[in-house]
């Protein structure tokens, strides 16, 4: 009988000799520079349970190191993406928002290090700089939204826009009343990206107030979107409220019949239209996670669809939301691949939450409980998106 020590060598020996044999073997990792060690890629089927089968969900070349891989270990040259958590937020969402920055930084960002920038169309206080900065080492940039893309444009026939107003308030359309929310919608779905404080990166991640980030994250997203060419990550998807985008289809259909040289050869419509693209099925990715590729936003397709909606005025006359003018973008410009759900990044934001299920909550030590989980529920769309890949 072994002595329990040399029990535990042997034990550890041994799995240290099949993880080398199994890595030596593994492609994603032979190709791999890296100052850490990886584990191979990881199916994104397997860690998830009661899905559809194998083939489902497309695979994805995670590298994944170990959490002992990252702990003390030397990152200061590992591969890193050109990319920024992006926060908009006013002055008064300065608490709510640290409860989101410190879980980001606990379960991200201690390691990964990526920049943040901040944005308002007021001046940050020195308050909100000094708490906001206190919680990270990476650099903060604040930055001011110039009034000219946030307020509501001159164009817009204020008449009109505030009839629509009250007759959602009479609706109880949720922020049916509110002109800054509906600001807040149109900046984020055509003028973030251009904001000055972004234009030296590639990829975002967007962080709202009050989110829960359930998981620790032992590889680096903004890679998987880069070495993937992915456009659009997201964890969590349903409907939009009808009465918020009446016309937006019909302004949709209009705009890739004008321009068909946009719509990508491979594209997602299936996440949007059970009819082949007559009629919207109100599916969007729920935007306030979002990780995706700024150049994307940048692109002529992109820049002339926002601004053909712009023109139609649907931000003021009606209250369309951010999340389905990214999401319809994405699933129509670009080829369903470059869409990528993040299946094991434990996020809610109320009153909804994506928990990992199975291995991947084991291995993320994710803290919500896995019956808890929206993906496959009646107002989720997430079937939509496994859909594409079956
Ligand atoms: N600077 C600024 N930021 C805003 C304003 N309104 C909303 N935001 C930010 O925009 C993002 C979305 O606003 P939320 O109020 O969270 O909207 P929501 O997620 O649809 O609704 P909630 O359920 O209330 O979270 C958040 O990051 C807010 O901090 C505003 O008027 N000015
Ligand atoms: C989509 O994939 C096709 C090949 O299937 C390719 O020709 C095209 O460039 C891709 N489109 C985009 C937007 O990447
Ligand atoms: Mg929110």
């Amino acid at each position: 009988m072994l002595m329990p020590k040399w029990r535990y060598i042997g034990i550890a020996i041994g799995c240290i000799v099949s993880i080398h044999l199994l890595l030596s073997i593994h492609p994603t990792y032979r190709a791999t520079t890296s100052p850490y060690r990886f584990l191979p890629q990881t199916s994104s089927n397997e860690i998830i349970s009661g899905l559809p089968p194998e083939s489902a969900v497309p695979d994805v070349s995670i590298q994944l190191p170990t959490a002992d891989d990252l702990r003390g270990a030397d990152l200061s040259s590992r591969p890193r993406a050109n990319a920024v958590f992006v926060v908009l937020a006013r002055n008064s969402d300065l608490w709510p928002l640290l409860e989101s920055i410190r879980q980001m930084e606990d379960r991200f960002n201690h390691w990964a290090k990526y920049d943040y920038v901040f944005l308002n169309e007021e001046e940050f206080s020195e308050e909100f700089k000094r708490y906001t900065q206190s919680l990270t080492s990476s650099n903060c940039y604040y930055g001011l939204i110039p009034a000219d893309v946030w307020f509501q444009p001159d164009w817009i026939d204020e008449e009109k826009a505030k009839a629509a107003r009250e007759e959602m308030i009479r609706k109880k359309v949720i922020y049916g009343h509110s002109v800054p929310y509906r600001n807040m919608c149109r900046f984020q779905s055509g003028n973030f990206f251009r904001h000055e404080l972004l234009a030296k990166y590639d990829y975002y991640w967007r962080i709202e107030p009050s989110v829960k980030y359930f998981c620790d994250l032992n590889y680096d997203p903004f890679l998987v979107m880069q070495n993937e060419k992915k456009v659009y990550g997201f964890t969590l998807s349903l409907y939009e409220y009808i009465e918020t985008i009446p016309t937006l289809w019909d302004s949709v259909k209009e705009f890739i019949a004008l321009h068909p040289e946009y719509v990508a050869a491979d594209n997602a419509m299936g996440f949007l239209s059970q009819d082949g693209g007559e009629t919207y099925n109100k599916c969007h990715f729920w935007s306030n996670f979002e990780i995706g590729d700024l150049n994307f936003y940048r692109s002529q397709a992109y820049l002339d669809y926002f601004d053909f909606l712009d023109k139609k005025g649907g931000f003021y006359y009606e209250r369309w939301g951010d999340a389905p003018i990214h999401s319809i973008a994405a699933a129509l410009f670009a080829n369903k691949s470059q869409l990528h759900w993040f299946q094991d990044i434990g996020y809610r934001h109320e009153p909804f939450q994506h928990c990992p299920q199975g291995e991947a909550h084991t291995r993320g030590k994710c803290w919500c409980d896995q019956q808890n989980n929206f993906d496959f529920e009646w107002y989720s769309c997430t079937n939509k998106y496994t859909a594409l890949f079956q």
